[in-house]
């Protein structure tokens, strides 16, 4: 090619690129304003058992090892409902951006705030029973027993058999898998079950013992909230999956009061 004619492929190429970053600048400029004129807002509310009667937690019959018993006999987890508030626990509460949206994230939340989230085990049972985590923490794995367990991770993206020695640990590194339930189980223990949820933003959480979720610093606006529980799977069935919206205000809490999940859906 002639000098002059490389030169102003160049110069051309140059001026798309220029005005590509320029334009691409501008949208994030103008999501980020968008939010920062909106605010921010917290979201409450409670995931509650909607049948009766309300299941109680039972002995696992399986559980023979003497070591799993030590600390006591080892109780079903699928189900774990508060009997006085008749909140859900390990249910999973986020924010799902429709396809081609970003969700904004708080200067304060930008990055994750540690670099580890971590799963124990100080019986027979993965602890937490639900972890979540964002894209780019590490999942650190705490064996403190006697015996040793083996973590098995089953996704698309993300396949693992680990063998944790008594008293062992052991670091993953996870590739970026979102939006969907990675079970979690034990080669050596079949009963032990969890699942490791992944989200490239800070909006979610996992509900506690009476059935309580929050999520801070979210941004104001209408978004869709997603709510997940391993024996129902997304609350509204299959379509439950991209969630349904919700009207976050800036500067309040927006309570979302009882979100009723029934045995069967
Ligand atoms: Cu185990």
């Amino acid at each position: 090619m002639r000098p002059y004619l490389t030169r102003r492929l160049a110069m051309s190429l140059a001026a798309i690129t220029t005005a590509w970053l320029l334009t691409s600048a501008c949208q994030q400029n103008r999501t980020l304003h968008a939010a920062l004129q909106e605010g921010w807002g917290t979201i409450t509310g409670q995931v509650v058992y909607g049948g009766d009667p309300l299941p109680e937690r039972k002995p696992i019959a399986d559980v023979k090892e003497p070591a799993c018993l030590e600390k006591g006999p080892i109780l079903t987890e699928v189900w774990v409902v508060d009997p006085k508030t008749r909140g859900v626990q390990w249910a999973v509460v986020f924010l799902k951006p429709a396809k081609g949206q970003t969700l904004p994230i708080h200067p304060s939340l930008q990055k994750p705030l540690n670099e580890f989230v971590t799963i124990d085990h100080p019986t027979c049972a993965f602890h937490p029973h639900i972890v979540t985590m964002r894209v780019g923490q590490k999942l650190l794995a705490l064996n403190p027993m006697s015996i040793a367990h083996n973590v098995v991770i089953t996704g698309f993206r993300n396949n693992f058999n680990i063998q944790i020695p008594p008293g062992g640990k052991h670091v993953f590194d996870l590739q970026p898998e979102t939006y969907r339930a990675l079970p979690i189980r034990c080669g050596a223990h079949p009963w032990m079950s969890g699942y490791l949820w992944m989200f490239d933003h800070p909006y979610f959480a996992v509900t506690d013992e009476t059935g309580r979720f929050t999520i801070k610093n979210a941004p104001a606006g209408t978004w869709n909230l997603v709510v997940w529980h391993e024996a129902i799977g997304y609350l509204g069935g299959a379509a439950g999956r991209d969630g349904k919206p919700i009207d976050i205000k800036a500067n309040e809490t927006t309570d979302l009061g009882k979100i009723e999940l029934k045995p069967t859906q």
